[in-house]
């Protein structure tokens, strides 16, 4: 006799990545999604570079935006900074200690600059390219990560956090980072490790409550365990993402990184992007929590992510 529905759990909606389970102890699975969707194999990447970003789990494009471009994003994002300093609102995160402005979310509703660009087809279309469907945007956000104040960012996998508080059932999302200052070694800059994209890190510690409020400032829960980072930066080596601005990098949700605080005087100001495939709907969070905030983890515009129309 089959379980009453609401008891049963589905083969689809089934939790393939366990993390943060009552009494769980941090480990590794493997990943058991493709590195690269298959589906749409035409897009702006040639295969050099889609077997660099299956390999690695990030690919480097450097000089993607001009610096003209870059000019026009910076003022962008300058703006918001002045309109959200202070932390006003609960789309702007503050640093954990000097209260300056650490992150701003889903800047694409909050300025037409940055609505256009994360439309960009030179963006899309990688980003459906490399997921094999058309897409729409998980999250945004800008790290001002400032000079002197911009404290680091947690080791972590972006898919852990996405699949255990947001729901997000499979590895099909990317992040797409756009630097708008120069990415040095001094200040800060992103932290991957290669081929840690193809292991699961199962993490310890129950999610508290509304985490977010805290996790966006300083996370200490989805952090992996040091043993198996440690593994994986033997195994993969450890790279840092340097490069003048304009440059992107392109991410795979899962694969493992962080950055270091910026004591320069240097702000290392980057806005992301994460397009998710819209196979890839977010479900429930598997760890029975209440659903993030809509800024965090966007459910609410989920049709497919199209060019921008002619000006
Ligand atoms: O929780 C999140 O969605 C955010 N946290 C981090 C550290 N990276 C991804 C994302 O911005
Ligand atoms: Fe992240």
């Amino acid at each position: 006799m089959n379980a009453p529905a609401t008891t049963r759990v589905t083969a689809s909606n089934a939790d393939r990545y366990l993390s943060r389970q009552p009494g769980q102890k941090a480990g590794l699975l493997p990943r058991q999604d493709p590195l690269r969707w298959p589906g749409r194999p035409d897009g702006p990447l040639d295969e050099a570079a889609c077997k660099r970003f299956e390999r690695d789990g990030f690919l480097v494009l450097p000089g993607l935006f001009s610096s003209a471009e870059v000019a026009r994003l910076l003022d962008a994002t300058a703006r918001l900074q002045q309109d959200f300093h202070g932390g006003c609102d609960e789309r702007a995160v503050l640093e954990p200690d000097s209260g300056s402005l650490r992150s701003v979310f889903q800047v694409q509703l909050l300025h037409p600059q940055l609505e256009r660009l994360f439309r960009e087809l030179r963006l899309l279309d990688a980003a459906q390219q490399l997921l094999g469907s058309e897409v729409y945007l998980h999250q945004t956000r800008v790290n001002y990560k400032p000079g002197f104040r911009g404290r680091e960012f947690s080791w972590h996998s972006d898919f852990e956090t996405w699949h255990v508080e947001d729901g997000m059932p499979a590895m099909r999302a990317l992040s797409c980072a756009i630097s708008l200052t120069d990415n040095m070694e001094q200040n800060g800059p992103l932290l991957l490790v290669p081929g840690s994209q193809r292991h699961f890190i199962q993490c310890a510690g129950q999610t508290p409550a509304d985490h977010y409020r805290q996790s966006l400032r300083r996370q200490e829960y989805g952090v992996p365990d040091p043993t198996l980072i440690t593994r994986l930066v033997s195994e993969g080596g450890l790279r840092s993402i340097i490069g003048p601005a304009g440059g992107v990098v392109l991410f795979d949700c899962n694969t493992l990184h962080g950055s270091n605080s910026n004591i320069s005087p240097f702000a290392r100001t980057n806005i992301f992007a994460v397009y998710n495939s819209v196979d890839n709907r977010l479900r429930e969070p598997y760890c029975g929590l209440p659903p993030r905030p809509d800024f965090i983890a966007n459910r609410s515009q989920t049709d497919v992510l199209r060019e921008f129309g002619p000006a």
